[in-house]
């Protein structure tokens, strides 16, 4: 690599930053003469000026130079803008280096296109402010702060030829996840993975405080990183003619660090932690734009975050200065007659896929290769009676993966990501093939953990769910394992992904990637040695306020259904798909052939739970999720041993999502099947996993919708034990039991007389009797009663 960028480079380099610089202030400001090539005049500004110019020159500055160093090495570069609101920057390059008008081509090269480039940003019909999912090269929108650490790592996974470069904003720097992320190093194999080059943008601002690394001694700087396990090197600066060439020498000392790190482990063979290069980028917020604005200071203040000029129309002053600033670029310099980036400057960026916006590791679905899966039912439980036998569902889950794991071993593109949880979710059996992943020294005394693994347990939700968004994004695939509680600390970026599916599947040249797969045990049903904290089932409103186009939730009541469940996922593409079930000892319902049959409708009548024979019931039981399976069927088993004359039907939902309206999600089910399965005016009482509401709301628009009576979770919980906790709620099969009996009554105008009568009364009486034995067994024992705990299904 030749060492030492000459003058002429750097004046080179330094017209393509003024070029980008002019297109990204063009973008904020301008509807019209995008030239210039005739006086600034109120009427060429947009009426609303929308975007960020402070992050803005950084961030251009950094893509200038790295399309340098492509060109110079061939190295294959995507570019992570963490402050994603310096969109106008990014957008600028992709479209000088020519990626954008390819995808869209009525943003063509040249002034009609540049003025389209303008007209479109931040306007309505047009392209959002920041690093979206339509630009070019960008897998990170950055809109959420705090994720860009993350994203790279998961894309660098298995990618031992790509360097990931994520720009970190200083503001950004003080969020949780992204002082979390640093820790990604202790997981990048240097062997197998690719390079993350993490530039943090020392602007010294965010919105309108200072930020605090930039208001840290550079030693205190150096102290951060040098502890998170990097070497950092410092460029600091605002004389571009200097800048240029310390940062493209610092770019080449990093990158040379980078290569020697993996071609030594590489050719040893033999992975450790290797201390990978940072860059600390210091230069001024809203670098090159006005120094001050109506006697007030602007760049390298935090005045320069949004834009600086902020009445351009109706300031004649304010115009003059952005004609001026725009003009400070050389515009005359930079494009030919055409509007078109002059030749000579074009010729400065890298070439086809190596173009930062046209690197196919940022449209992952172009590198996807699908998972080859083991034939699930392989794994199935056998069920002989339903109901007899307890089984832990997530391990025959944990034995699938293990093959998962075997069967794509050469193409390397799953990974499983846990807090630390993989044992405890009982999906060990996952360890017989695989190893977790560390880079740090392993002991003899540490449990299958080596450099080379691809179970990831870093205790942190943040950094589990972004590097599987990353690694998804890229185009491989994986599953994150969570407690059920704890996927909410990461749930803001389930529905930041969920965003960015909504937005890609509108984009027919982003390929489909591979779903993000969210797996839910420990539930909040039977955390009852955790207690309160660890109970919470709020990620399914999370996920359910998500359009249909991408989101999926899931409650198989089973092992066979998980499997079935989970094999689906693995296979789809372009989703949210949520898996919610317990790890712990449970009844299991379904043999396979029944299973699969129950997950393709996504909800049925469970025939030989009901006894009547789709006539008409008296009521309708109904549930969704595995503990409230239990304690519908078990309330279904309860009323037909002593209101034997109730006709009862049993209904269990796997796809939450079939009880939606077909206009509201692909698979809400017609009103056809929704009257086969609930009737059309009979009551439900509906056993829910989650919070009842997410049942009502899910159920709006169907016929007498107020007929459905939800029992879920109700904020009730402790450390107590399993059968307590539904008790606690209101939605054990007791209570269960009391609602049918009162509902049932209830509908009927008449009563029902002689053969086809129940004593309504006394067995409510019978239930609540049974409650209170529950009350005193439980404080006595510490433990349920027998005729729980021991209950099993048996034919009535
Ligand atoms: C999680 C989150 N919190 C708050 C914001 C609002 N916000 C947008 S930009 C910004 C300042 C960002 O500062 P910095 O990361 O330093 O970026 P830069 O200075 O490069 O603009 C803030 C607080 C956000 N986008 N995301
Ligand atoms: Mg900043």
């Amino acid at each position: 690599m030749p060492s030492a960028i000459s003058q002429e480079q750097i004046d080179k380099l330094d017209a393509y930053w003024r070029a980008a610089n002019y297109l990204t202030v063009g973008q904020i400001y301008l509807q019209d003469n995008p030239l210039l090539r005739e006086p600034l005049r109120p009427e060429h500004i947009k009426p609303r000026l929308l975007g960020h110019w402070g992050t803005s020159p950084g961030l251009s500055f950094i893509y200038a130079h790295l399309n340098h160093l492509i060109r110079q090495t061939d190295a294959n570069v995507i570019y992570l803008a963490g402050p994603g609101h310096g969109g106008p920057a990014i957008l600028a390059n992709v479209y000088l280096e020519g990626t954008y008008s390819e995808i869209y081509p009525d943003v063509s090269l040249g002034a009609p296109g540049m003025k389209r480039l303008f007209r479109q940003f931040s306007t309505p019909g047009g392209v959002p402010s920041h690093v979206s999912v339509p630009t070019p090269g960008s897998i990170h929108e950055g809109g959420e702060l705090g994720y860009v650490l993350v994203h790279a790592f998961g894309a660098a996974f298995d990618n031992p030829g790509l360097v990931v470069v994520a720009v970190v904003g200083d503001g950004e720097a003080e969020t949780g996840p992204l002082e979390g992320s640093w820790k990604g190093v202790h997981f990048l194999n240097p062997v197998r993975d690719g390079a993350v080059l993490p530039i943090l943008h020392l602007n010294g601002y965010k919105i309108s405080s200072p930020t605090v690394l930039g208001r840290s001694s550079d030693e205190e700087v150096t102290s951060l990183l040098v502890g998170e396990g990097y070497e950092p090197h410092f460029v600091a600066g605002q004389d571009p003619s200097v800048m240029h060439s310390r940062f493209a020498a610092t770019l080449e000392t990093c990158w040379s660090k980078i290569r020697a790190i993996q071609d030594d482990a590489r050719a040893k063979g033999t992975a450790r932690r290797a201390r990978w290069p940072a860059i600390v980028l210091k230069t001024p917020k809203g670098w090159t734009g006005p120094r001050s604005v109506d006697g007030l200071p602007v760049e390298g203040t935090f005045r320069a975050h949004q834009v600086p000029l902020s009445n351009v129309r109706s300031n004649p002053e304010h115009l003059r200065l952005l004609e001026q600033w725009m003009k400070s670029y050389r515009p005359e310099e930079l494009f030919d007659e055409h509007g078109r980036l002059v030749q000579s400057l074009a010729a400065l960026a890298p070439k086809g896929d190596r173009r930062m916006g046209a690197n196919p590791h940022a449209n992952g679905g172009r590198l996807r290769l699908s998972l080859d899966l083991p034939p699930f039912v392989e794994y199935a439980v056998p069920v002989a009676q339903p109901g007899s036998e307890p089984r832990e569902s997530t391990r025959q889950l944990g034995k699938m993966l293990r093959d998962v794991f075997k069967r794509n071993a050469t193409n390397q593109n799953f990974r499983l990501f846990c807090p630390d949880e993989t044992n405890s979710n009982r999906l060990g059996d996952v360890f017989e093939i695989e190893t977790r992943c560390s880079m740090d020294p392993v002991l003899p005394t540490d449990d299958h953990l080596s450099p080379n693994g691809r179970v990831m347990e870093v205790l942190s939700e943040h950094n589990c769910q972004g590097w599987l968004e990353g690694y998804t994004l890229t185009g491989r695939h994986g599953l994150f394992a969570s407690y059920e509680a704890f996927a909410m600390v990461s749930a803001s970026m389930t529905v930041q992904h969920a965003k960015w599916l909504e937005e890609g599947i509108k984009l027919a040249w982003r390929k489909p990637i591979p779903s993000l797969n969210i797996l839910l045990t420990s539930t909040a049903w039977r955390n009852d040695h955790n207690g309160f904290s660890h109970q919470g089932p709020g990620l399914i409103d999370v996920v359910l306020s998500k359009k249909g186009t991408v989101s999926r939730i899931y409650l198989p009541p089973d092992a066979n259904c998980l499997l079935s469940v989970a094999d689906h996922c693995l296979r789809s593409c372009n989703y949210v798909n949520l898996i919610v079930i317990d790890k712990q000892p449970q009844l299991q319902w379904l043999d396979m052939p029944a299973a699969r049959e129950h997950c393709a409708k996504g909800a049925s009548i469970w025939r030989w739970a009901s006894n009547e024979e789709d006539s008409d019931p008296d009521i309708v039981l109904a549930a969704a999720g595995d503990i409230p399976t239990l304690e519908i069927v078990a309330a279904a088993w309860w009323l037909r041993r002593h209101a034997p004359q109730m006709r009862v039907r049993v209904v269990n939902v796997v796809d939450l999502m079939t009880l939606f309206t077909p206009d509201v999600h692909p698979h809400g089910m017609d009103e056809g099947t929704f009257v086969q399965l609930f009737t059309r005016d009979r009551d439900v009482v509906f056993a829910f996993h989650g919070y009842q509401r997410a049942i009502h709301e899910s159920v709006h628009g169907r016929p007498h919708a107020e007929r459905f009576h939800v029992r879920g979770f109700n904020e009730e919980g402790t450390t107590t034990t399993p059968f307590d906790m539904v008790v606690r709620n209101g939605i054990s099969r007791y209570h269960l039991c009391i609602e049918a009996l009162r509902r049932a009554a209830a509908a009927r105008a008449e009563p029902l007389e002689g053969a086809r009568s129940w004593p309504t009364d006394a067995l409510i009486d019978q239930c609540k009797a049974a409650l209170a034995r529950h009350e005193t067994y439980v404080r006595e024992h510490f433990e349920d009663m027998p005729e729980v705990a021991a209950w099993k299904w048996t034919d009535a």
